[in-house]
Formats: structure tokens, sequence, C-alpha cells
């Protein structure tokens, strides 16, 4: 990586793990509140800091690591960047800043304790969805960098495919734009006017439906990165090769065409929306499910064949080849291993009737600690033992290696405890997104969360064990930014397998996948969404001036 990009690079993580400490240190009241273990202080409200810990973890911290990895990715495989872009990438930064600060500083002065879902009817500060906007717009700008290089570099080496890092890249930042548009007409035409008491009221309806829009390829704009990973770092470091470059493009450009058109599963609950179209999003949920099936399917087989070139045999017995010491390939690993469950979870919740079983309950919290808190940050983890080093000029060493095992361990028995229990307490009935969980001390519903594992005190100790890993990956973070010994540590990119097909060129028609996302989603969207307006209750801003 290019020193100036480097730089660039580092400024994001700085960022990043500042957030992640703090957002862990909610995350730790949280759990002990759940627990009774402890209560709160006046000043401090519980939905103020479950909003801390979900906005710092699961926007600012991703966000911020996803572009430093972008930025750093790109400039490795793409050559460095212009100065003219890096000081596009700056500017991105810097409006990304200023809106992340603002929006802090809101939730920490408890006016914008409205969840990291921020949909109405909760109402924050008018200022709190400036900063929200300042985000999405800077991390447009930071996007457009990152697609400015990219057909800068195909511009300039015509015919040739592009390195899939970049390809990964693309898929990842147009999947983010679009699915930003949701979240910028619901905070410019929404919750702006309403927060600024230019409207009255409120499409409730209307605004959850825009934030899902958005927050669906929300999870899918944090496991990308993951995969890029998996995909194009984890092949290298276990000595092989990717299986095949082309499934590896397919399985993005399925995300691309998939991952939007599908936010009614997040509303099967509600009412307002007819039945036909949430089935339809059912399906095309069930869809989206297929390129993580077919990233199964590659990247096993890019152990298999690395494991067999090693020597190894038997069915399984190659897996022995495979370099289990080695934290840049055992963090993300465990992360595959747990989206296994994770993904079987997510097949559950988005099965249309199973639904109503977990809709609103702990299992939902269980779901996303093991998918966004697990298999991706685990994958992110092991991304920073390579990628921190490599920025700061300093070594991978064996103590790191160490360190970074042990907290690998803790974050898995951590969340093996958290995440197990709120499933199952969830599965009998716990809601979620309160601090009430006794039934007012109803005797039988006491009786149903006094199992040895199915009890809130379970999930407080993972919470501790979650929190002990968290405090151990900061202190991992500043080893590797400050302390560790000065020297190289190798950015591992890996190329595809000898035996691999040519990777067809209509993958690089991007004209084409857009253009299919789009129809995607008009189809799914634009009948519900009218319905919704010309339905919307009295009194509440409808919009119907874009229809008349
Ligand atoms: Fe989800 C709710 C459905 C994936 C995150 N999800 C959430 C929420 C979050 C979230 C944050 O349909 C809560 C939102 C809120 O606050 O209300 N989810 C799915 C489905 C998938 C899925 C179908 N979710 C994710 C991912 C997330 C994430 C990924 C974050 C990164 N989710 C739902 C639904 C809800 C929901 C409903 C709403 C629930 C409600 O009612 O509120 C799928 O994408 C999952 C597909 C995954 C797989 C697993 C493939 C396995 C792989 C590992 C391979 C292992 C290897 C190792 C290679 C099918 C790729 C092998 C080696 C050996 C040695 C064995």
């Amino acid at each position: 990586v290019a020193p100036k990009d480097a730089k660039l690079s580092m400024a994001h993580i700085y960022i990043a793990f500042s957030a992640f400490l703090v957002g862990a240190i909610a995350g730790l009241l949280q759990g002990l509140v759940r627990g009774g273990m402890i209560e709160l202080p006046n000043w401090l409200g519980y939905y103020q800091i479950l909003t801390a810990h979900g906005v710092l973890l699961a926007l600012v911290f991703t966000t911020y690591f996803i572009f430093a990895f972008l930025f750093a990715g790109m400039s490795r495989t793409h050559g460095a960047f212009s100065d003219r872009l890096r000081k596009l990438g700056w500017t991105g930064f810097t409006v990304l800043t200023i809106g992340t600060l603002l929006a802090a500083i809101l939730i920490i002065l408890n006016e914008a304790s409205v969840l990291y879902t921020f949909y109405a009817p909760l109402t924050a500060h008018p200022l709190y969805y400036v900063g929200l906007t300042l985000f999405v717009v800077g991390s447009w700008i930071s996007g457009a960098t990152l697609l400015g290089h990219y057909f800068g570099w195909k511009k300039a080496h015509k015919g040739e495919r592009t390195p899939l890092f970049g390809y990964m890249t693309v898929a990842t930042i147009v999947l983010w734009i679009i699915a930003c548009l949701g979240v910028a007409v619901l905070v410019l035409l929404q919750m702006i006017p309403w927060a600024f008491g230019l409207t009255d009221e409120i499409n409730v309806l209307l605004s959850r439906t825009l934030f899902w829009y958005f927050g669906h390829p929300l999870v899918y704009f944090w496991l990308l990165p993951a995969y890029i990973a998996w995909y194009v770092s984890i092949p290298k470091i276990i000595g092989g090769k990717l299986f095949s470059d082309s499934l590896a493009r397919m399985a993005f450009v399925l995300f691309l065409l998939f991952s939007i058109p599908v936010g009614f599963h997040h509303q099967l609950m509600e009412s307002g929306i007819s039945e036909m179209w949430k089935f339809i999003q059912t399906v095309l949920t069930f869809v989206v499910i297929v390129p993580s099936l077919m990233t199964a399917f590659s990247i096993f087989g890019t152990f298999e064949q690395t494991g067999r070139a090693k020597g190894g045999t038997g069915i399984l017995y190659w897996l022995h080849k495979l370099p289990w010491k080695d934290v840049r390939f055992f963090a993300p690993f465990m992360g595959m291993i747990i989206f296994i469950p994770a993904g079987a979870g997510g097949i559950i919740n988005a099965s249309f009737q199973m639904n109503a079983v977990i809709h609103n309950t702990l299992w939902v919290v269980g779901h996303f600690h093991l998918t966004v808190g697990s298999t991706v940050l685990l994958t992110f983890f092991g991304i920073s033992y390579w990628l921190i080093p490599h920025l700061t000029g300093r070594k991978f060493t064996p103590f790191l290696n160490r360190l970074g095992m042990v907290q690998t361990w803790l974050w898995a028995i951590g969340m093996f405890f958290m995440s197990g229990a709120m499933h199952l307490i969830g599965l009998l009935g716990a809601p979620r997104r309160t601090a009430y969980t006794t039934y007012q001390n109803h005797p039988d519903a006491l009786v149903w969360f006094e199992g040895i594992f199915t009890n809130y005190v379970t999930i407080a100790i993972g919470g501790v064990i979650l929190f002990v890993a968290a405090v151990m990956m900061f202190y991992n973070f500043i080893y590797m930014t400050w302390l560790a010994p000065k020297g190289d540590t190798e950015f591992p990119i890996s190329e595809p397998a000898e035996d691999a097909s040519e990777t067809p060129k209509v993958f690089e028609n991007w004209k084409l996948w857009i253009g299919i996302a789009i129809v995607l989603i008009l189809f799914a969207y634009t009948i519900p969404i009218y319905d919704m307006i010309v339905n919307a209750p009295p009194g509440s801003p409808t919009f119907d001036f874009l229809i008349k």
C-alpha cells in the first residue's frame, strides 16, 4: 500500500477502534442491566446505551473499518491513488467524521436515544438527522473515490480482467449507494421536516419501509468486505489459490441484484403491507441466500484443494494441513464456522410463518450477534492482524499471534454463551429492546427464564467474557499501531487456481447488473409504496404530490 494511502486508511482505523472500545463498554452495561446485575444511574438511560452500543459498533466501527480495508486493498491491487482522488478520499473521511461526531454528541446528551434503526415514531434532536445525512454523504464521497480509482485502472488497462479485489469493492460500494437512497429519502423528506417541526405528523409505515429498504442491504455492506477477505486474502494465507474467480464474481453480482428488494422480511409482522408483496420479497430473500451457499462451497473447495496440495488425504483428513495456529486464518475461520448456525437462523427468520415466533424477541438479537457480531467482526479482527502492521510498517510477531488466538477463543466462547442463551430465551418469548423482562414477576414467566442456560445471567456472563475479549482486541490494536517491532508484514492477495476456467467478460458489465438491480427494486417496491402513500392515515404527510 502506498504510504500516503496508508495514512488515509489508518485515519479510518483510529476512529474505528475508538468507537469499538466505547461501543463495547455500552454493550457490557447492556448485558449487566438485562442480567439484573446492575442498575443504571439516573443520568444514564437504557435506550441511550442501547443506541450508543448499536450505532458505535454496527454503524461506526463497521463503516470506518470497511473503508480502511477497501482504501488499502485498492491501493495494493490497483496502484497508488492519484493526488486528486486521495484528496477526495480525505474529503469523504472529513464529512463522515463530522457527521459521526455530531450524531455521537447527541447520543451522549440523550437527545437521540432512538436506537440504531432510527425510524419513526421515535424522534431525535433534528441535528441528529443532519449528522446522519453527513455520514451518508461522506460515505458516498469515499465510495466515489474508490469507484474513480477502479474505473481509472480499467481505462488504463483496456481489455484486461480487473483485479478481484477491485471488482468486489465496486459491487460493495454500488450496493451501498443504492441502499442509501432509501435512507436519504427517509431522512430528508420525512425525519428532518418532522423533527424541525415543519410537519406535524409522519407516515410511520413508510418510514419503516424506507429504513428497511436500506437496512437489509446494510447487513451485506458489512458482510461483503468480510467475503472479500475470504476470497482474496485467506487462500494466500493458507498457502493456496482461489478455487474459482468466476464463481466469486458471480456471488457478488447476485448480492448486488438480490440484497435490496427484500426489506419486507423485517416487516413480515407489520400491518399495512399486503401478504402478496411480503411473500414476493420472502421468495427474493431465499434467492439472496444462494450467493452465501456458493461462498461456502467455494471457500471449502479452496481449503480442500490447498489441503490436498500440501499432501493431505482422506475425506476430511486434509483439514489437518491448514494453518490452525495462524490467527490470520483462524479468526476468520471461526467466523465461517459460526456463520453456519447464524445463516440457518437467518433462514428461519426469513421463513414467513416462523418469523411470527421470533420477531421482536431476543432471538433476533442472538442472530445478529452471530452474523455481524461474530462472522463479520472475527473476520475484521483477522484482517487487522495483517492490515494494521502492514500500514504502520511493523511486524506480525508470534506474540501478537498468541494474543490474537486467545482473543479469538474468548470472543467465540463469550458469544456462545451470550448469543446461544439469547436464541433460546427468545424462543421462550423474551422481548428485545426492553429493560423490563420479568413480565411483572409473573411466576410462570419467571420459571421460563430460570434454566441453567435459558437465563439472563448466562447472557450477562457471555457479555462479560466478550468485553474482556474486546479490551484485548483494543490492546492488540495499540500493539500493532505503536508497540510491535518495526518491519514488514505482507498484505496477502491470492491468485485464482491454475485449472480455473476463464472468467466471462459479462461480469464486468456494470450497466447490465445495475440495470437489473433497479428493475428488481422497482418491481418489489413500487406498488407497496404507492399503497402506503395513498392509504396513509389522515393527517400524515402523504407525498401524494408525487403521484398526482
Ligand atoms: Fe439477518 C434480522 C434474515 C444474514 C444481520 N439480521 C437481522 C438483524 C440484523 C441482521 C442486524 O428474514 C436485526 C435487524 C433489527 O435490528 O431488527 N439474515 C437473514 C437471512 C440471512 C441473514 C436470510 N443477517 C444476515 C447477515 C447479517 C445479518 C449476514 C449481518 C452481517 N435477518 C433475517 C431476517 C431478519 C433478520 C428475516 C428479521 C427478523 C425479525 O423479524 O426482526 C442470510 O443472508 C443468511 C445466509 C447464510 C448462510 C450461511 C452460509 C455459510 C457460510 C460459512 C461457510 C463455512 C466454511 C467453513 C467455508 C446460508 C458462507 C467450512 C469448514 C469446515 C471445516 C466445515
